[in-house]
């Protein structure tokens, strides 16, 4: 299968993040790399498919802001990562956006998602990965895989969130959609992919299925419960199946399965997988107890439906285990 991956991806590494209280290493740290490389097959450096495609889901004036903040914090005087802290949940007049801080907290969903000095270089270059699996599998590839870093599912059309900035899952599913493919995007990430629901949510040219842990007990709380169902042009056109925590293969194996059924009778023609690692049962960060061999099923469960896939990399926080869980669904989407 060939492999997309961009050693600016790297080159995103917040120092801290603010974890129960207080102040820990960052999960969706580099070492992340490191491990996924060291266990997949030579990877592909993609072509570089310029701003337009990102363009496509994410409002320039968002895009713009990932690329000026770090300097903008630094041109403030400020010493470390930008992180916004104050955030503009009523909205009586129109937002001042000249300050640094106020655009992180027009910008930012969250206090764990922190723009360091490489984070658009990287967010930037996992994108165009992403785009380098759909121009394969666009080129006839069956299977093609984008080993993403930072991840995306949880970054909207104009907001970061959730240790993502571009989201390179609907980047990706809207260049396969304007290449005239019925795209179902299928989300088995531990967390809902509440950013990719929300660029397509009142859509009906792009399916989204997502199963997750529960909003009620996880990240990210407000979205992904399963009365979400998309709206207007969109409307059943998002399925979401949240699972409690301690969830194993027993309790996971139906709800895939209801996911990829889904997919199926709406009429897609590729699938476009958000795999996360983070379902693995010693995730340091998540709850539910799948194991290594369940990733494989994974993978087998969507070759299964004999359509092209690409597959992007979302989480996965068990960097001890993250290379053997990665190949090991890689070898199930390849049976
Ligand atoms: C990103 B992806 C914070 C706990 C949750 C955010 C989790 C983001 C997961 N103390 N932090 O979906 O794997
Ligand atoms: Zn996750």
């Amino acid at each position: 299968m060939r492999i997309f991956h961009c050693s600016a991806q790297a080159g995103h590494a917040p120092r801290r993040e603010f974890h129960n209280g207080d102040w820990t290493e960052f999960a969706e740290t580099s070492a992340r790399v490191d491990a996924m490389l060291a266990a997949v097959g030579p990877v592909e450096e993609p072509q570089d498919r310029g701003l337009a495609p990102i363009l496509a889901v994410h409002g320039a004036d968002y895009v713009e802001f990932l690329q000026t903040a770090y300097a903008e914090w630094r041109a403030a005087g400020r010493e470390g990562d930008a992180l916004g802290y104050a955030f503009p949940v009523s909205r009586r007049r129109p937002l001042c956006l000249d300050r640094i801080d106020a655009k992180l907290g027009r910008f930012s969903a969250d206090v764990v998602t922190p723009i360091a000095e490489g984070t658009w270089a990287a967010t930037y270059a996992s994108a165009q990965s992403a785009l380098g699996a759909v121009a394969a599998v666009l080129g006839g590839e069956t299977r093609a895989f984008a080993l993403t870093r930072p991840p995306g599912h949880h970054a909207g059309a104009d907001n970061c969130g959730g240790y993502c900035y571009l989201n390179a899952a609907a980047v990706a599913a809207q260049a396969l959609a304007d290449a005239g493919r019925r795209v179902a995007i299928v989300d088995v990430d531990y967390h809902h992919g509440n950013g990719t629901q929300d660029i397509f949510y009142e859509r009906g040219d792009v399916f989204f299925a997502s199963i997750h842990a529960d909003p009620k007990t996880d990240f990210p709380f407000f979205w992904g419960h399963a009365d979400e169902r998309g709206l207007v042009a969109g409307e059943g056109a998002t399925l979401n199946l949240p699972l409690a925590r301690g969830a194993t293969w027993a309790d996971y194996a139906p709800a895939l399965d209801a996911a990829l059924t889904a997919a199926i009778d709406w009429g897609a023609d590729t699938l476009l997988v958000s795999y996360g690692a983070d379902t693995f049962e010693g995730d340091p960060i998540s709850h539910f107890r799948l194991t290594t061999p369940d990733m494989r099923r994974i993978g087998a469960a969507i070759a299964g439906m004999r359509l092209p896939v690409v597959g992007i990399m979302e989480g996965g926080y068990a960097v001890g285990a993250l290379g053997a869980n990665l190949a090991a669904f890689l070898d199930g989407l390849e049976s």
